[in-house]
């Protein structure tokens, strides 16, 4: 097995896009594999069996799943500070990870899965409720951002970012624009989102609104409401 860096990732997914911020964070040398989700060479499932991106090959071993590639891109380069060592402080990251997948970006699925005008109450309703939560969280952190600790950009930024600017963009393009009320409600979180929007490992490693639509557009066969 060849000791080279080898990143396999596929610009439509979320996950992905994980893992290259982190390896952007880091400054880790790779060699980078767009794979074709519909179409996946056979040789993938020996770097990934779950044929899934993300997948990391890196000293001659394979690594998969995003939040463990990106636990790796700290462990790799801990002096960044993408994880503080505070261990309350990790868990609390972890927990912003996991409560904004379980109910923010699940919540978005939801809706994706039944694209209807009538169930953007419920929708807007959830990501209320989500995000007065978040506020909460983020302002035990800091009292003002960018980031979720405040001025240190770290893990909990990097996971959600990509979640949260596919779901934007699906706003923008697909919902007119749409806005939850929260958004007005809570400037920690408002200023927390454009934070990690505009970080530029971010907005590098994002291949853009229209791009993210057409492929949803296709994948879900939605139009807008
Ligand atoms: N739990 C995995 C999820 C990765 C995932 O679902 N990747 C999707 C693309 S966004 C994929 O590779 N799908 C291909 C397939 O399921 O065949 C992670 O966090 O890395």
């Amino acid at each position: 097995m060849s000791d080279k860096t080898v990143f396999y990732t596929a610009a439509i997914c979320p996950y992905a896009q994980r893992a290259d911020i982190a390896f952007r964070e880091i400054g880790l040398e790779l060699e980078k594999v767009e794979i074709d989700l519909s179409n996946k060479p056979s040789w993938y499932k020996d770097i990934n069996p779950e044929t899934k991106v993300p997948a990391l090959s890196i000293q001659g071993k394979n690594i998969a799943e995003s939040l463990v590639l990106i636990e790796l891109a700290n462990d790799l380069k801990p002096e960044v500070g993408l994880l503080p060592a505070d261990p309350v402080k990790r868990a609390q990251i972890r927990f912003a990870i996991e409560y904004f997948s379980s109910k923010v970006s699940s919540a978005w699925y939801g809706f994706l899965r039944d694209f209807k005008k009538e169930n953007l109450q419920k929708y807007s309703d959830a990501l209320d409720a989500a995000y007065a939560r978040l506020n909460d969280l983020l302002l035990e952190q800091a009292p003002t951002g960018p980031y979720f600790l405040g001025t240190q950009f770290s893990l909990a930024d990097i996971a959600i970012a990509p979640f949260y600017l596919r779901q934007e963009a699906t706003h923008k393009l697909l919902l007119n624009g749409f806005q939850p009320e929260s958004l007005n409600k809570y400037p920690r979180v408002k200023e927390w989102l454009e934070g990690i929007s505009s970080r530029p490992s971010v907005k590098e490693s994002y291949p853009g609104d229209e791009f993210i639509n057409e492929n949803f557009k296709k994948r879900w066969g939605l139009s807008s409401l």
